[in-house]
């Protein structure tokens, strides 16, 4: 999702034509011109004989407006995001724009932590336009995460703080979810916490990966009851079912879980992941299903594979 770093200090000088443009970034003419018609970029300036003028900017917007289409995305969600990506950037000192994702942990867990959310947003904006999308939410969000719950788990925080800071990220990924799940093609997963589980920033992490690389996903989000999950596997008919455990209850109480939808829906992929089995292997020894992985990264390469053969 990297946008060229200094996109605000790329020139705006009127000096490439339509035919330089098409033939810089692939993208055919029409393509671009409805771009500009329908949401005003690339924003091209006109001769006096009335054909347009390119800059280095609009090229740069153009190329990057290609890319996320080509993931799959939707032009106006591109367009939407990309404003917010600039709005922040404009907004950013330009010596800012070279720090790395460790700097931005820093920054991030400060701005939160002092109920922030402009100076918030504008971190993920410059992160979003400089690093890599995987990268920003395992090095960056992931870390911050961690690290403000941690404050709040010694004490050094209130439960005030720890719960704006959440409930920003989860509108931010949920945003984030919306907008690639318009486009979801591939098969069907409910994703969710096990029964007691209240950790879900996993879950909604694993969420945004699965919709991100085109599958559609069912999110249930924390302490998802067995009952309630038995009646929407019936329900759905999902290919796939998901869960989080990031405490050492919620690993039992997921193993109950997995037993049930074995004995109910045989059929179903039942695939597991979240801290404990993480920092716990021995966990997952008597545990039906799949571990499905570290992280999030994992789980979509295991996803596929265990997909991809047959049921
Ligand atoms: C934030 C936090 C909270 C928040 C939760 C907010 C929320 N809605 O999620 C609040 C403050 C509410 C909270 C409450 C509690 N917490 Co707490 N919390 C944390 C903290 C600091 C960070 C968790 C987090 O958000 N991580 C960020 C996410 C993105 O990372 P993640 O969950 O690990 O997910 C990644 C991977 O694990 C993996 N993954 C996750 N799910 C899945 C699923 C699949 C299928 C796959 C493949 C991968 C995968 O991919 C993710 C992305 O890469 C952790 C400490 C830690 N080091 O994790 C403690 C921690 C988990 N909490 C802990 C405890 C004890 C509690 C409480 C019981 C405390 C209490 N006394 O009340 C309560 C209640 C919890 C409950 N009933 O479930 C302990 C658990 C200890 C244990 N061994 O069981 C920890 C480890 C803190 C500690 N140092 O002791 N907590």
């Amino acid at each position: 999702m990297a946008i060229p770093p200094s996109l605000t200090q790329l020139s705006l000088a009127p000096v490439f034509n339509t035919k330089a443009v098409a033939l810089e970034t692939s993208v055919p003419p029409d393509t671009f011109r409805a771009w500009e018609r329908r949401y005003g970029v690339p924003c091209p300036q006109r001769t006096q004989g009335g054909h347009r003028l390119y800059s280095e900017r609009d090229i740069a917007v153009i190329r990057w407006l290609r890319d996320r289409t080509a993931e799959g995305m939707n032009i106006s969600h591109a367009v939407m995001l990309l404003s917010n990506v600039l709005e922040g950037e404009e907004t950013l000192p330009a010596a800012n724009i070279t720090r790395g994702l460790d700097q931005l942990v820093q920054e991030l867990t400060r701005t939160l932590t002092s109920f922030d959310a402009g100076a918030s947003d504008r971190l993920l904006s410059e992160a979003f336009s400089l690093h890599p999308f995987e990268q920003v939410l395992l090095e960056l969000i992931q870390p911050v995460m961690v690290e403000v719950g941690e404050r709040w788990h010694r004490g050094e925080i209130n439960i005030a703080s720890e719960h704006f800071a959440t409930e920003f990220m989860r509108r931010k990924l949920a945003s984030l979810i919306n907008i690639f799940e318009s486009v979801a093609t591939r098969e069907t997963i409910i994703v969710g916490c096990a029964p007691n589980e209240l950790h879900d920033m996993g879950i909604l992490f694993a969420s945004l990966f699965l919709v991100r690389r085109g599958w559609k996903v069912i999110y249930l989000g924390a302490r998802v009851p067995i009952s309630d999950l038995l009646e929407t596997i019936a329900k759905v008919h999902p290919d796939m079912v998901c869960l989080s455990g990031t405490t050492v209850e919620a690993a039992h109480s997921m193993q109950d879980v997995a037993v049930a939808i074995q004995k109910t829906h045989p059929q179903i992929r039942f695939g597991y992941g979240g801290r404990i089995f993480n920092v716990e292997p021995s966990l997952r020894t008597n545990m039906p299903g799949f571990f499905l992985g570290h992280d999030a990264r994992e789980l979509i390469e295991n996803v596929a594979t265990i997909l991809a053969r047959p049921a």
